[in-house]
């Protein structure tokens, strides 16, 4: 019951959780605020560019269509039921994620916090509350089927400790300059 609840949950929000690895990886080039200040500080930072927030996008999106592919031997082989993501869903998820990441650096500028500043809580969920948001908004049956509110439960308690393991081994990896 637990482990189809957690299997669930990670498979919807896997095209969440990859888009802001895909950034760190693919990260660099022009900066979304080109390098604007307001009030003091820069508008987002050097660390949210043009490049990272589209790789991360589409390889979200891509992880999307690849799961879909997978559906039927992964719901045979665990006995879940796992979801298919219509295409809308899947940017929603994807784009949401970057979104949330990238709301939450204004925010870090705002608050006086440098790039690469740790804001322990945003960190580990900003980019998951603005993902869900718009799933919602975008494919709202699909996500009130899939988000029950048993793996939606799940989803906030998973995702800041695989938020901290993934980011943790990053930086043990060099990909990574801060380990959240
Ligand atoms: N990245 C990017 N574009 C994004 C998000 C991330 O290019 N939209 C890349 C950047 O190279 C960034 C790295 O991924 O430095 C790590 O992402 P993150 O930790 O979110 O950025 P920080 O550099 O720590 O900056 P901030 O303090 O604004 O979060
Ligand atoms: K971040
Ligand atoms: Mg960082």
């Amino acid at each position: 019951m637990i482990g189809a609840l957690v299997a669930t949950a990670f498979w919807a929000m896997l095209p969440a959780y990859v888009p802001n690895n895909a950034a760190v990886l693919a990260g660099g080039g022009r900066p979304i605020d080109g390098g604007r200040e307001w009030r003091g500080a820069r508008l987002l930072g050097d660390g949210k560019t043009w490049r990272g927030t589209a790789v991360g996008t589409l390889a979200g999106v891509l992880l999307a269509l690849a799961l879909n592919a997978l559906v039927e031997p992964a719901s045979a082989a665990l006995g879940v039921d796992f979801p298919t993501f219509a295409l809308p869903a899947a940017v929603a998820l994807a784009f949401g994620a970057m979104c949330g990441d990238i709301g939450a650096s204004f925010l870090k500028r705002r608050s006086g916090r440098e790039r690469g500043a740790a804001f322990p809580g945003l960190d580990q969920l900003d980019f998951v509350v603005v993902a869900l948001g718009f799933v919602f908004l975008v494919d709202t049956d699909w996500a009130v089927s899939v988000f029950t509110p048993g793996v939606l439960a799940v989803v906030l308690v998973m995702t800041p400790i695989l938020h901290v393991v993934t980011n943790v081994g990053a930086y043990a990896l060099g990909l990574k300059n801060e380990p959240w």
